[in-house]
């Protein structure tokens, strides 16, 4: 194996910081840590003072802040779940879409501490009169091509809002949460792509009017050709990422491939895998995790005495709701939640 950097480099800012930046495959250990966490800022990030303080305004206009010392009053949650960019993968379609090439890399999972973002709003006071927890950052710019001057925001709809697993987190990995990954104070929506995951968050606010920011009806929309929004990006597709063998790999029998899976809102049911391009599947063993959202974990053996030369390993998730991990998956604009089963090429040695 070669000795790539863990992060891969896809974007530079205007004064050459890394900008967006995506895992290795080779980086990860076997349970889909990465060694180094892919990075997106759409903006140049926030500085966020260690003073910060969380707004928080009710429907009724209220507002309340809140220091870091007083959400550490709040029963502490750890969540480990796996963070996925939506688009992770898309690189790999055929007809290119606009945005930035990205391989598989662009996920990762981690161990988040924090308080419940429904614990927090309970704590608040709020009367049943929202559907949208808006939550803002403070970084901001104008966006290519469109040319949209906005503010970082999603508006969380109430059910994930005030689900038990929605948390505010201030670490990762038992660690302080590094700044640019969204220190002192991030979101995290497990099971949903990493558009959600909101950092920096500065204030929080309750509505029941629909919420219409860029990030949320333009951006990280599935668009049909003609740009037309079909749908928001919110759960996270079911994929199974091959981490070993690598892409390339030269190899001798018997070959053990081994990866990890997940499918937002649901659980693995089955990983299936394939080395003559979906003829015949064999079901690989399958670690399930503790933790609801984190990654199952697959291994398999494929059968000694294949013939030599390049060989194709295919895998494929499937969720116990049925979602299947397609060949090709369903097209949009912008290329988001490019799920097309991977193949990884290896070479046989005689
Ligand atoms: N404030 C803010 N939050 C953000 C973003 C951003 O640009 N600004 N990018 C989002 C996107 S698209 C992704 S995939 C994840 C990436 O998280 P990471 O950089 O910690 O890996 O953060 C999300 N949260
Ligand atoms: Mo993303």
């Amino acid at each position: 194996m070669g000795h790539a950097e863990p992060l891969l480099p896809r974007a530079f800012d205007s004064r050459g910081r890394l900008q967006m930046a995506e895992t290795s495959l080779e980086a990860f250990d076997e349970s889909g840590r990465p060694g180094q966490l892919f990075l997106v800022h759409h903006y140049d990030p926030a500085d966020l003072s260690a003073g910060h303080k969380l707004a928080v305004t009710g429907s009724g206009g209220v507002t309340r802040h809140y220091s870091a010392a007083e959400l550490r009053q709040l029963p502490e949650r750890d969540v480990t779940a796996v963070l996925e960019c939506a688009g992770n993968g898309r690189g790999h379609l055929t007809d290119r879409a606009p945005g930035n090439q990205f391989g598989l890399g662009m996920f990762g999972q981690a161990t988040w501490k924090g308080v419940r973002l429904a614990d927090v709003l309970a704590d608040f006071g709020f009367d049943d009169t929202w559907e949208y927890a808006i939550v803002d950052a403070p970084d901001s710019g104008v966006t290519k091509p469109e040319n949209i001057a906005a503010h970082f925001a999603k508006g969380l709809p109430k059910f994930k809002a005030l689900h038990e697993d929605t948390i505010l987190a201030w670490a990762m990995d038992g660690q302080q949460l590094p700044a640019e990954h969204g220190g002192p104070l991030r979101l995290i929506v497990p099971g949903w792509y990493g558009i959600w995951w909101v950092k920096w968050v500065s204030h929080i606010e309750l509505t029941d009017a629909k919420f219409t920011g860029f990030w949320q009806n333009q951006r990280y929309t599935y668009q049909d050709a003609n740009g037309t929004v079909t749908s928001i990006v919110e759960d996270q597709l079911p994929r199974a990422i091959i981490l070993r063998p690598m892409d390339g790999q030269h190899l001798q029998d018997p070959v053990r491939v081994s990866g990890v899976a997940w499918s937002g809102e649901h659980q693995i049911a089955a990983v299936n895998i394939s080395i003559d391009d979906g003829r015949t599947w064999t079901q690989s063993r399958l670690t399930l995790p503790s933790d609801r959202w984190a990654a199952a974990c697959f291994e398999c053996e494929i059968p000694v005495g294949l013939p030599r030369g390049l060989r194709r390993i295919s895998a494929q998730a499937i969720d116990n709701a049925g979602r299947v991990q397609p060949w090709t998956s369903i097209r949009n604009r912008l290329g988001y939640g490019n799920n097309d089963i991977q193949t990884v090429t290896v070479d046989l040695s005689a």
